[in-house]
């Protein structure tokens, strides 16, 4: 009653936020990611009918209780689901720089899905494990899949047609995505509750909701003809849509820092220099420049010399979710 997995982050081109239901997590509106190879989760569960609790434990060492209660809670749901009352124990290895601000809950929950349907007996179809992925944290529907991926929405109240599919295999469309990790001293607003915050409070989010769609579909066209321009111009559109819909909320908030639009100001001025970059954020003040992988390093030193720039990790696009011989978390 063991298994291993292994998923990658994504960073959205076409944003997820707002949600129509919060404990199935449904969205409001339908997004578009591309699955990262640097950045992975390696996560282990074996269930064992001697434990009396769930028992986490997160790069080898015990979670707090927050973190232990979030994962109980959501392998309730994969108890109940294979009629299995087993406890377990799940030991997640994260690389990602999450005390550097990028998230890891796309990959831990990709992974914890993963590992814990397949250690209790289920053997699920992708699209299953999609639903089950998005349980844990929305953006994880999207990790079970390489390459390009959408996240389709769905209409319906019990989320059955709420889970991604793939659109572009990652060898299907290079391009690169240098993660630019900035100085960074605020507290951060979390997405769930900046969302949360955002759907109920922003007169701004009317005009998110009315255009998405749009763009999810100019996106796609884009994925299609491989137009990197169309690409990069819609995803750079999409994320300040997003991060503007902040702006209206009560209280106000935004994500950005100095740092932030000093990368952004950079990227704009590489653009007027002929250099294809484009920029996107996340609910955190890192940015995730795109560009063509011929341009990488001219882009990569341009952004190394701003003095706010603390670290940038290059990254293309990733597989999607794999099981390795288990055991593999103890020792990556
Ligand atoms: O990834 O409340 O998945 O589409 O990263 O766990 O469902 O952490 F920029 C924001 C991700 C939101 C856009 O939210 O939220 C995106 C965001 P949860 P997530």
């Amino acid at each position: 009653m063991k298994a291993t997995a292994k998923a990658h982050t994504n960073i959205a081109l076409i944003k997820y936020w707002g949600k129509r239901d919060e404990s199935l997590i449904l969205p409001m509106n339908s997004s578009l990611s591309v699955t990262l190879d640097t950045f992975y989760t390696v996560t282990t569960v074996e269930f064992d009918e001697k434990l009396t609790e769930d028992v986490f434990f997160l790069n080898g060492e015990k979670a707090d209780h927050t973190d232990t209660e979030r994962v109980s809670n959501y392998l309730r749901a994969i108890r109940k689901f294979a009629k299995k009352h087993l406890f377990a124990v799940v030991r997640s290895e994260n690389h990602v720089p999450t005390a550097a601000g990028f998230a890891s809950s796309a990959s831990g929950y990709a992974a914890l899905a993963a590992a814990a349907t397949k250690a209790i007996g289920l053997n699920l179809h992708p699209q299953e494990l999609s639903q089950f992925a998005r349980l844990g944290s929305g953006s994880a529907c999207r990790s079970i899949y390489g390459g390009f991926v959408e996240w389709q929405k769905g209409v319906k109240e019990d989320g059955s047609d709420s889970f991604a599919v793939p659109i572009l295999h990652e060898d299907d469309f290079p391009i690169a995505v240098l993660s630019v990790m900035v100085a960074t001293n605020r507290k951060k607003v979390l997405s769930r509750a900046g969302m949360k915050r955002t759907v109920e409070t922003s007169p701004f989010y009317q005009g998110w909701l009315d255009t998405v769609e749009h763009d999810l579909s100019e996106l796609k066209h884009a994925l299609e003809l491989r137009d990197f321009t169309l690409l990069g111009e819609i995803a750079e559109r999409n994320a300040l849509k997003m991060h503007a819909t902040t702006l209206g909320a009560n209280p106000p908030f935004y994500y950005w820092q100095s740092a932030t639009m000093e990368v952004m100001e950079a990227v704009q001025n590489m653009r007027s220099q002929g250099i294809e970059a484009y920029f996107t954020m996340d609910a955190g003040p890192n940015v995730k420049v795109l560009c063509l992988p011929e341009d990488e390093q001219k882009v990569y030193d341009q952004l190394k010399q701003i003095p706010s720039v603390k670290k940038i990790f290059t990254c293309h696009p990733g597989p999607g979710v794999t099981f390795l011989p288990t055991g593999e978390a103890d020792v990556c």
